[in-house]
């Protein structure tokens, strides 16, 4: 019996490593002739998360890693296979997705690509649809419609929770708050780089400017907006969280650049995230900075000529003579045509 044993944990090994097939009536041979997909979690949740910072393929997403480690898999799973999620079964917020890979996956070049590395034997990377904030269960299985033979079926979902959280703080790269320092943050291509450089405030022509990602109507966690206070030199102002300038962007009748606020020559600017604490976050003893912001006039003269020449105002005028020139041709065209009818 034990020479037996040895004989066929050789021979399974040699199987593994050769990855080849034996003769038929094998049963461990036929089986590693059967594909074998397994699904396993692919998000790090040591990675800050965020669901306005940084790429949305990040890494700092709910998703799965998808391999067919086994034989083959065969072509009608290319129509036939799905996958699906199901978030929070069971209670008032549940949802549930099915993917099947003909009609669903297949028809955009990105998700036959994906196919193509999936069928190759590739490990695969599937998202959970939608953002998520909080704790959730989720269950996850390949092949949840068994379409496919597999040499293990018992290896095709995960279920689990997982509680994600988001970390909203400021840059701190940029410890004078100056314009150029943003704008070296930004990198060469306009992305932000680290991605918290998305969060960061500065003066720019005398003037503190706020950016943040969260600028928008939409950014919320938990249903709850993503505010923050702004003081200058202990006391706190208005601000206009829809704008980088602080002043109602929609605003037509005042220059929101010329309405915001004026730094004479220095002033101690503090900025709080989410200072009424509605938002859950990994870490609540970061969303404050506070920086001393220098007007200094010589530089603020030199940096205001190095922003008009990054703003694109040539061609803005350019625009605005093509458009003018547009008008004029469109008008006369419109008398001829006029006079042409007489
Ligand atoms: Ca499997
Ligand atoms: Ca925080
Ligand atoms: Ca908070």
């Amino acid at each position: 019996m034990p020479n037996r044993l040895a004989v066929m944990i050789v021979a399974s090994l040699f199987i593994l490593l050769s990855n080849s097939t034996f003769a038929e009536g094998d049963l461990e041979s036929t089986d590693s002739t059967l594909p074998d997909f397994i699904l396993e979690p692919a998000w790090d949740e040591d990675i800050p998360w965020s669901m306005y910072l940084g790429p949305n393929d990040g890494e700092n997403r709910i998703a799965f890693s998808v391999t067919n480690i086994g034989g083959d898999l065969p072509e009608d799973c290319l129509e036939n296979c799905s996958i699906r999620y199901w978030v929070d079964n069971g209670t008032e917020n549940q949802h549930h997705w099915s993917y099947h890979f003909g009609s669903h996956i297949n028809t955009t070049d990105g998700g036959k690509e994906k196919l193509r590395n999936l069928f190759e034997g590739n490990t695969t990377r599937w998202e959970v649809p939608n953002a998520w904030y909080g704790n959730h269960t989720v269950t996850a299985c390949i092949d949840a419609g068994n379409d496919v033979e597999e040499s293990n079926e018992d290896n095709n979902c995960w279920e689990g929770t997982f509680n994600f959280l988001p970390d909203l703080r400021w840059h701190q790269g940029n410890p004078e708050g100056t314009f150029e320092s943003w704008l070296t943050a930004r990198g060469d291509n306009g992305s932000l780089d680290p991605i918290e450089a998305e969060n960061d405030f500065f003066i720019q022509s005398g003037k503190l400017r706020i950016e943040t990602a969260y600028r928008s109507n939409y950014t919320s966690y938990g249903g709850n907006l993503v505010n923050w206070s702004v003081s200058i030199d202990g006391e706190e102002v208005e601000w206009h969280r829809m704008s980088g300038w602080g002043v109602d962007p929609w605003d037509n009748t005042t220059d929101i650049i010329s309405n915001a606020h004026y730094i004479e020559t220095s002033s101690v600017v503090r900025v709080c995230f989410d200072p009424e604490n509605l938002i859950e976050e990994t870490n609540e003893d970061n969303n404050c900075l506070e920086k001393t912001l220098v007007n200094e006039t010589e530089d603020s003269e030199e940096e205001s000529v190095k922003e008009s020449s990054r703003l694109p105002a040539p061609s803005f005028i350019m625009t605005i003579g093509v458009l003018a020139l547009a008008t004029i041709a469109s008008k006369s065209q419109h008398k001829t045509k006029n006079v042409s009818k007489k």
